[in-house]
């Protein structure tokens, strides 16, 4: 089968693509911005999105909004991710972990699909525990070079490669959404 991913990052478009290819699914990416509301949950902006997407893009579709928890900071950036990343970047966060031996934190994946015409949107989500590295390492995109997962042997998800792809945050809410489209994610 066949569905529209609607994203503006490309790095995004090409993991799901990669990891829903091993289950027959094929991603069409639509390249759109969306408005996206300011909100204390990844659902609650993913539910919003939805129903902007909605109307202007054909079904199937669906839309992910991730983020990085960590608990040192309550949870932030969580919904902020993007924002933090375009304003302190991976050395801001750094910075804040400076001195802090709790470097715990999670990164959280919400995918919204609307299956086809008419139909409701449904949300769906999963995460990876982890923790944020003492300085950045590997070349990789966003949060990538500071955060290393639980499961990948100590390395950051930059250092990984297509590895990030077997264990990450998107992989196991794609695996979600595949089950929900009655495939499965076999790689
Ligand atoms: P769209 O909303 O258009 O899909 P975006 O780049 O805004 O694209 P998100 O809101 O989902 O994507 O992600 C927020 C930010 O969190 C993103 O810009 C990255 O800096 C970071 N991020 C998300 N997923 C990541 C991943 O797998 N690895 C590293 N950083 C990630």
């Amino acid at each position: 089968m066949r569905i529209r991913f609607v994203t503006s990052n490309e790095h995004k478009a090409e993991e799901a693509a990669e990891i829903l290819r091993s289950g027959g699914i094929e991603v069409e990416w639509v390249d759109l911005e969306y408005p996206e509301i300011q909100a204390d949950s990844l659902e609650e902006v993913v539910s919003f999105s939805l129903e902007w997407v909605s109307g202007r893009v054909e079904t199937p579709f669906f839309i992910e909004d991730a983020g990085m928890f960590i608990d040192a900071l309550s949870g932030f950036p969580g919904p902020y991710s993007s924002y933090v990343f375009r304003t302190i970047g991976n050395q801001g966060i750094i910075r804040l972990m400076e001195g802090v031996s709790n470097r715990r934190a999670k990164f959280y994946s919400v995918i919204g699909l609307v299956a086809g015409r008419g139909m409701k949107a449904e949300v769906m989500g999963a995460g990876v525990p982890g923790r944020i590295a003492e300085r950045p390492r590997g070349i990789g995109w966003g949060f990538d070079p500071i955060f290393i997962p639980e499961g990948g042997g100590g390395l950051t998800y930059a250092e990984m490669g297509r590895r990030k792809n077997e264990i990450s945050h998107r992989r196991r809410a794609l695996e979600l959404l595949a089950d929900r489209l009655g495939a499965k994610i076999v790689k």
